[in-house]
């Protein structure tokens, strides 16, 4: 049947909505849902030939040893936009403004009780009123800037109805606030440590232009180097990634999987897994350098012509420093990776043409001193000649992030599109008016009773040279914070230490907190007041599609369902607080939706191309790849062929194994010297086999991005729910976090898969379901972050595994305010949970059900209303 006929038979609507999470204004993966009686029946990709004739649109094509790849004929759609309606209709949900029961603003507010006292339901008048009330009550009393605003994080693609940071809108024009700065999560080893190698603003990953043909022409090997392009990708742009594995490996491109894990792409696609401690990379890196040294197996002219500070990382290297030769044996015992296969693949890297493959980095660039192997990998490829044909260092997903072209290694499109409206910006520039703090150092700023200070503004995309500015909290003429106003509410789950989250949360400096959520989960547990907020599926919106990786749209998104309960986008919910302060009209700038929906399409930089109105009737419009994009100069070709004229933006325009600019800015930092070193412990953390904390803790602990979530979203889906790798169900019933653990660890510590383990350390403990599989390599255990809270005792333990919750609270190191989350101490054992339940029967007797997790009614009262 055709889609015509369909529709017109069984009373199908369809809409095209961007299915993708990463927000930031930028979306992917547009999908076509179809809607009957009011309800959505079904996600499918969006089929480029369904409305236009493929013929019309431009395809590309790159040609590599007489094989050739195309974009394919849909969207690239993920798992989860498939799945999404079981988020829609959760009943996780939050349907009406809700009131924490012994917060009382006129009296008693019991911040003591956050995260144990439960919910009542009250009306959007009654909600808006309070929270209008409580921000003139904190502004008259300590200033606008004791509101602090969370405004960052991912989500569903939404423009005019912004996903985050509406409420940073409402409050500059207040006066302003303080603003959470986001720190650059993804890239904190590229961003404070390699942007020190060799530039590459902004995020400090290396130039992608035009790699992919590149690759596809000249490299023989890739490293996935903690790099998992068939889980990653999933989150935003879908199967793209996972289409270009095997498009490489029909190239016969050889590829080594380098993790502690056998993660995905490495059981699919590797030839080879060189298992590797968690955060030893250093170790093995330095080896590399060793090996290649000694042998004099790296390109000599290249490191005269092109780089800077050789002889410093050389004595380094050698021994010479510190009496210590980083040799291939020296590297076994702290890396876990056998002298001979260090050996073996320095001298094969030598030989071939490689390129590094990451999405983002992995835990490799998010744990303890992640500066140190961020650098190493940098001037790993210099020694080899970065931007001969066929090496570099490729970023298998985001492609054209930031909206730059620079980003992308694939073909380049004829426009890159972006909307007007679209997140409302609170994390992309530095605050307009008030003061800032970093994420990572917003428990330390509550906490303190002194003030407390940092460097660079922190957000991802300001210049390496803002990491040399020190900044402080309070600001002066500043206040400290009394009233939370947040968006995102997985402070929790997803950052630095969310334990002491809690106790920050709990404190009663804060007087207030205010959240917007659509689901009741995480944070919201800690609330005093909550708006209910919803997806994108009940709003109508516009926007761009620019990381699917075929080719760039610009979407009509109609409304496809009603609101569910008395829900409203968090544009709508922020209006309402907005009337009440008498600011209505400057906060919707007078602009009704669609009004906001035509000036997003003006701006789109497609307007030109296709009118307004048939680009409503069409509902998406494909942007045809650039005529000569072919021309693309690779990667680090310019500076390979002409570093003089091409320079790099160091400081010296070269790579630099000693960085000159962090010997003139912090000449005696032990934790980020100039040349990078291999630091297992130090000031800030000793998170390391190699401390005697070990002893106590002996299993290093690694924390991916899940498999089947986004960070904090979509635990709650029970399509995924199901799946054995996504939970693993315990003698009780209950659906645990999966804790992998190798087999000749389970056999010492007495554990099979199914059993309950506990994992913790000195910031306390979390529960998970032993998953026992030789895909982890021994000495370490893998739990994926972000499962839904379910706490046991607040700040101290939970049943969910969110692990988060018992990760290092300190960042990157004692000058880098970067976040660590991953590879980090913990100890393991079996636990009774008949034993547990006796101990905590409030808890382990929770309303459940197996398919969504917690019931809503543990915590409303009155919540089937
Ligand atoms: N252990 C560990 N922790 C990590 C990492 C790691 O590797 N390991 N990686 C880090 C990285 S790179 C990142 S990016 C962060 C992710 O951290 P975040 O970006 O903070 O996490 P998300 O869960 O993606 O989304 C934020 C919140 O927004 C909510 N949300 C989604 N859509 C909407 C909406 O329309 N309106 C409102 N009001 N809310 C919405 C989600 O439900 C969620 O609660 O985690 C970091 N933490
Ligand atoms: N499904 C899904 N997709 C997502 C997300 C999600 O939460 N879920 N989040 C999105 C976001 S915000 C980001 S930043 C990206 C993240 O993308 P990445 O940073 O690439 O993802 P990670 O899962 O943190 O790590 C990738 C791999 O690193 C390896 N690894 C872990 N620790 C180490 C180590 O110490 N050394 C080495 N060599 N390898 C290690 C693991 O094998 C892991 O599979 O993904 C995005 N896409
Ligand atoms: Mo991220």
């Amino acid at each position: 049947m055709s889609d015509k006929e369909r529709s017109s038979q069984s009373n199908v609507k369809k809409y095209y909505k961007s299915t993708g999470f990463c927000s930031f204004g930028i979306g992917s993966e547009a999908a076509e849902v179809e809607v009957k009686d009011g309800k959505i029946l079904r996600i499918r990709p969006l089929r480029y030939d369904s409305k236009y004739d493929t013929g019309k649109i431009r395809k590309w094509k790159i040609t590599a040893r007489g094989k050739t790849f195309e974009p394919c004929k849909k969207t690239p759609l993920g798992p989860f936009s498939y799945v999404y309606e079981n988020r829609v209709y959760s009943p996780n949900r939050i349907l009406y403004p809700l009131k924490r029961v012994d917060w009382d603003p006129d009296g008693e507010r019991n911040p003591q009780n956050r995260g144990k006292s439960k919910f009542v339901r009250i009306s959007w008048d009654e909600a808006a009123e309070l929270i209008a009330k409580e921000i003139k009550r904190v502004c008259e009393k300590y200033g606008p800037t004791a509101v602090l605003v969370q405004g960052d994080g991912h989500g569903e693609t939404k423009a005019v109805h912004g996903p985050h940071g509406c409420h940073l809108a409402l409050m500059n024009l207040l006066g302003g606030c303080t603003v959470q700065a986001r720190q650059p999560d993804s890239w904190e080893g590229w961003y404070w440590g390699a942007k020190h190698a060799w530039g590459q603003d902004p995020v400090g990953q290396g130039r992608q232009a035009n790699l992919i043909k590149d690759i596809s022409e000249h490299t023989t090997m890739m490293l996935f180097w903690g790099c998992d392009p068939e889980t990653t990708p999933l989150g935003w742009g879908g199967m793209s990634a996972s289409r270009l594995c095997f498009w490489f490996r029909e190239l016969g491109i050889k590829i080594i999987s380098i993790c502690p894990d056998l993660n995905y792409a490495a059981a699919v696609h590797a030839d080879k897994w060189i298992p590797v401690l968690p955060n030893t990379d250093a170790a093995l890196q330095l080896a590399i350098a060793y090996t290649w040294i000694t042998e004099d197996i790296y390109d000599k002219e290249y490191v005269a012509t092109h780089t800077y500070g050789f002889e410093e990382f050389k004595k380094y290297v050698l021994g010479e420093e510190d009496g210590v030769a980083k040799t291939p044996k020296w590297a076994e015992k702290l890396c876990g990776v056998p002298a001979r296969i260090i050996k073996a693949l320095a001298r094969k890297w030598a030989k071939e043409a490689v390129t590094i493959a990451h999405c983002n980095g992995g835990s490799y660039i998010r744990s303890c001193y992640s500066t140190e192997p961020g650098r190493l990998e940098v001037l790993l490829l210099a020694m080899q000649g970065l931007g001969k044909p066929g090496t570099g260092q490729l970023k298998f997903f985001e492609w054209q992030l930031f909206g730059l072209h620079d980003q992308n290694p694939l073909p380049r499109s004829e426009v890159l599109p972006s909307v007007e409206g679209a997140y409302r910006g609170a994390v992309l520039e530095p605050p307009e008016k008030g003061q800032f703090i970093p994420k990572t150092l917003i428990p330390k700023a509550i906490l303190s009773d002194e003030p407390i200070s940092w460097y660079g503004v922190t957000l991802a995309g300001m210049p390496k040279e803002d990491q040399f500015n020190e900044y402080r909290y309070p600001e002066v003429g500043c206040s400290e914070v009394h009233m939370i106003w947040s968006d995102t509410p997985c402070w929790t789950v997803c950052w630095n230490g969310g334990n002491k989250w809690i106790e920050a949360l709990r404190s009663p400096k804060i007087e207030c907190v205010v959240v917007q959520h659509p689901w009741f989960e995480n944070d919201c547990l800690f609330a005093d007041i909550i708006l209910p907020i919803n997806t994108k599926f009940e709003e109508e919106d516009i926007s761009v599609d620019i990381l699917n990786g075929n080719y760039n749209l610009v979407l009509y998104e109609g409304q496809c369902v009603e609101p569910l309960g008395e829900s409203k986008s968090d544009y709508e919910a922020v209006a309402e607080v907005a009337k009440k302060l008498g600011l209505y009209e400057q906060y919707t700038q007078s602009k009704t939706v669609k009004e906001w929906i035509k000036t997003g399409f003006e701006k789109s930089g497609i307007s030109d191309r296709i009118s307004y109105e048939e680009w409503l009737e069409k509902g998406y419009y494909i942007i045809p790849p650039a005529e000569d994009w072919e021309n693309d100069e690779p990667g680090f070709s310019p500076f390979y062929k002409d570093p003089e004229n091409k320079p790099l933006d160091t400081p010296t325009g070269k790579i630099e194994f000693y960085a000159t600019g962090l010997a003139e800015h912090f000449p005696d930092d032990k934790e980020r010297p100039p040349v990078p070193h291999w630091i297992p412990y130090g000031e800030s953390h000793q998170e390391s086999l190699q401390h005697p904390r070990s002893e106590k803790y002996p299993f290093l602990i690694v924390s991916n991005h899940p498999r089947w979530r986004v960070h904090a979203q979509l635990d709650d889906v029970p399509w995924l729910r199901e799946i054995p790798t996504c939970k693993v169900k315990g003698p009780d019933g209950y659906l645990y976090e999966p804790l992998w653990i190798n087999p000749v660890d389970a056999k010492a510590l007495g554990v099979k898969t199914g059993d309950v383990v506990k994992i913790y350390n000195d910031r306390g403990w979390v529960l998970g379901g032993a998953y026992v599989t030789e895909r982890i390599m021994p000495g370490v255990v893998y739990q994926d972050h972000g499962a839904r809270l379910d706490l046991i005792v607040p700040g101290e333990s939970d049943r969910s595994g969110s692990n988060n919750l018992i990760c290092p609270t300190n960042t990157t190191s004692k000058n880098c305010a970067g976040e660590v989350t991953s590879g980090y101490l913990v100890g393991v054992e079996k636990v009774d949970v008949e034993a547990l339940k006796k101990q905590y029967p409030e808890v382990f007797n929770r309303p459940y059900d197996a398919r969504y997790g917690v019931d809503q009614a543990a915590w409303i009262i009155g919540g089937d209303e």
